[in-house]
């Protein structure tokens, strides 16, 4: 393939707001009696708000109507909210600032992709509000990961054909979007769990230009 455009997820790719998600959903567990694990968190990652809680509420064999599923979604986001808005730019993950400005310097353009409706308010925390030529996010996107809305998106913002981009995902259900977008990908985490990714690496410390042009001839 060629390399036209990288598009990003942000949670577990650029930052690690996993770990917030979890203490914001495990106030709300507990507070409801539900059993909820550091393990079931993993099955959310990638997957939007309401279907976080589906999952959660299945979890505990729980059955609640849509008006308080609106009262869960929204008291577990103010809890998730107010950890957000302490984050700083010391805790964007290893590696990403590197490769970012390699990719600008070769004017590889870049676009991040998330479910998240917070992003924007991440991108400000971390300094990276004006990094990307383009933002597909929880807010102009409808449809949940792994439809592919959110990448094609991205691609559309800037102009790059869906096959010659490649996403740089952390949870399954966003490897099958990009694959589902006719996109290449590349899976952060562990081979045995991202099974559909074109190429796998622990982290994007383990990413440079070089490096991309090497898996550009692979996949
Ligand atoms: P919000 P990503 C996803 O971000 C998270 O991985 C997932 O756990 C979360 O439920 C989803 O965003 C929605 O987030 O509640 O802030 O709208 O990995 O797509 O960047
Ligand atoms: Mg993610």
């Amino acid at each position: 393939m060629k390399v036209e455009a990288c598009i990003f997820d942000l949670d577990g790719v650029i930052v690690d707001t996993a770990k917030y998600h979890f203490l914001a959903w495990k106030r709300l567990t507990d507070q409801i009696g539900i059993n909820f694990t550091e393990k079931d968190n993993e099955r959310l990652k990638g997957v939007s708000r309401m279907a976080s809680l589906e999952i959660i509420l299945e979890i505990g064999n729980l059955s609640i109507d849509a008006v308080a599923k609106d009262e869960y979604a929204r008291l577990k986001n103010s809890w998730y909210v107010d950890y957000i808005s302490k984050m700083t730019p010391e805790e964007i993950l290893p590696g990403s600032l590197d490769f970012i400005r390699e990719l600008k310097d070769a004017n590889i353009p870049i676009a991040l992709g998330s479910a998240s409706k917070n992003t924007p308010m991440i991108l400000k925390r971390v300094n990276l509000s004006n990094v990307f030529n383009a933002v597909a996010d929880g807010n102009n996107v409808h449809k949940a990961k792994p439809d592919p809305e959110v990448f094609l998106t991205a691609a559309k913002m800037l102009g790059v054909k869906p096959e010659n981009c490649v996403v740089f995902e952390d949870a399954v259900a966003g490897v099958q979007a990009a694959i589902n977008a006719g996109m290449k990908c590349v899976g952060i985490g562990s081979t045995k769990v991202l099974t559909e990714a074109d190429f796998v690496i622990k982290g994007l410390n383990e990413m440079n230009i070089s490096r991309l042009r090497l898996i550009e001839k692979m996949i």
